[in-house]
C-alpha cells in the first residue's frame, strides 16, 4: 500500500495535489504504486471541483494500515494526519511551516514557501517535460485558485500566478470563471450544521498554554454565516469543551471584500483575540479589514502573543 494523502479536513488543495502527487510519482517510476487517498470527506469546493473535473473521488481511509508507504501533501504536521506508527514516510510535498515531523529512514522532502501545494507540483511536473491529464491540470487549477483566493491572498506569489497561466489552458477553462464557480461551491452552506461548520476548514494551534481552534469559513457571501452567528458561537464553545482546548476562533473570510468577521468562543478567547489583533467586538463580532489568511495573517499575531 503506497499511499499520497493530504491533511484531513481535505480541501480543494490537498485533495489536487494527492491526485496531481500520484500522478507525477507513477510517470517518473519513482513509486508505481502511488494511489491518491482522503483522510475525511473532501470539502464543498474540492468536491465540486472533482465533479467538475469529471474525476472519481480517492478513497477515504479511516486509518493508514501498518506496513504501508506514505507520500505527505500540503502538511507535514502529524497532528493533521492520522496515526503514523508502523508507516514509512517516503516523501512530503508542501508549503506550509515545518512543524513536528520525524522519520527513521531518510526522506524526499519538497518544502517551498508559495500559495499552493500544486504549484510546487506543477513546477515538478513540467520540468518532466510531459504534459499533464486535463482533469489533473483543472484540479491543480482550482487548488492554486482556492488557496491564493484566486491570486488576491496575501501568500501570493509570482510562481502562484506562472503555474495558473501555464495549467489553464491545459485545463481548457478561465482562470476568473472557475474562481467564480468554485467560490460559488465553496460559499453554500446548505445541508451543513454549526458544529460542521466550524470545524470545516480548522486546526488547533498550540501556543504557550493556549490550545486554540481556529477555524475560518471562506465564503462569496457572508450573510449566510452571519446570521447564524448565535448557533456557531455555541457550536464553537461546545467543540472548545468536548476537545479539552482553551479556546476557538472562527472567521468568517469576505474573499471578495478581502476581510473577516471573527468570533470567539467566550470571553478569555475573545481577550486574547483583542490584543492579538489590535480589535473590539461590538455585538461580540469583530471586523477585521484585509485579514484572509490563517497561515499569513491569523496565527502569527497570535503567536507573537502567546508564544
Ligand atoms: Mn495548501
Amino acid at each position: 500500500m503506497h499511499y499520497v494523502t493530504g491533511h484531513k479536513n481535505p480541501d480543494a488543495d490537498s485533495v489536487a495535489s494527492a491526485i496531481a502527487y500520484a500522478w507525477h510519482l507513477r510517470a517518473t517510476g519513482t513509486d508505481p504504486e502511488a494511489e491518491a487517498v482522503l483522510l475525511g470527506e473532501p470539502s464543498k469546493e474540492a468536491a465540486f471541483l472533482l465533479r467538475e473535473a469529471g474525476l472519481a473521488q480517492p478513497p477515504i481511509l479511516t486509518e493508514f494500515p501498518a506496513g504501508c508507504t506514505l507520500h505527505i501533501v500540503d502538511t507535514s504536521n502529524p497532528a493533521e494526519l492520522h496515526g503514523l506508527s508502523g508507516c514509512t514516510i517516503a516523501s512530503v510535498v508542501d508549503h506550509h511551516k515545518l512543524s513536528g515531523l520525524t522519520t527513521s529512514e531518510p526522506l524526499t522532502v519538497v518544502v517551498e514557501k508559495v500559495g499552493c501545494t500544486a504549484t510546487i507540483l506543477n513546477n515538478m511536473i513540467t520540468m518532466l517535460g510531459v504534459t499533464i491529464p486535463r482533469e489533473v491540470a483543472f484540479l491543480m487549477l482550482g487548488a492554486i485558485i482556492s488557496d491564493t483566493l484566486n491570486l488576491t491572498g496575501p501568500t501570493t506569489t509570482e510562481l502562484d500566478r506562472q503555474a495558473v497561466q501555464w495549467l489553464a489552458p491545459i485545463a481548457e477553462v478561465e482562470a476568473d470563471e472557475l474562481a467564480k464557480l468554485q467560490f460559488a461551491a465553496k460559499s453554500d452552506l446548505s445541508g451543513q450544521t454549526p458544529a460542521g461548520i466550524i470545524t470545516a476548514d480548522s486546526k488547533v494551534f498550540e501556543m504557550g498554554i493556549e490550545k486554540l481552534h481556529i477555524g475560518s469559513h471562506e465564503t462569496a457571501d457572508p450573510s449566510a454565516a452571519l446570521g447564524m452567528i448565535a448557533e456557531l458561537k455555541t457550536a464553537l464553545a461546545a467543540h472548545v469543551a468536548a476537545q479539552g482546548l482553551t479556546g476557538g476562533l472562527f472567521f468568517i473570510v469576505d474573499i471578495l471584500k478581502s476581510e473577516a468577521h471573527l468570533v470567539a468562543s467566550d470571553e478569555r478567547t475573545q481577550e486574547i483575540a483583542s490584543r492579538a489583533y489590535g480589535c473590539t467586538f461590538p455585538n461580540g463580532i469583530a471586523h477585521l479589514p484585509g485579514i484572509v489568511s490563517r497561515k499569513a495573517q491569523m496565527v502569527p499575531p497570535l503567536q507573537a502573543l502567546l508564544g
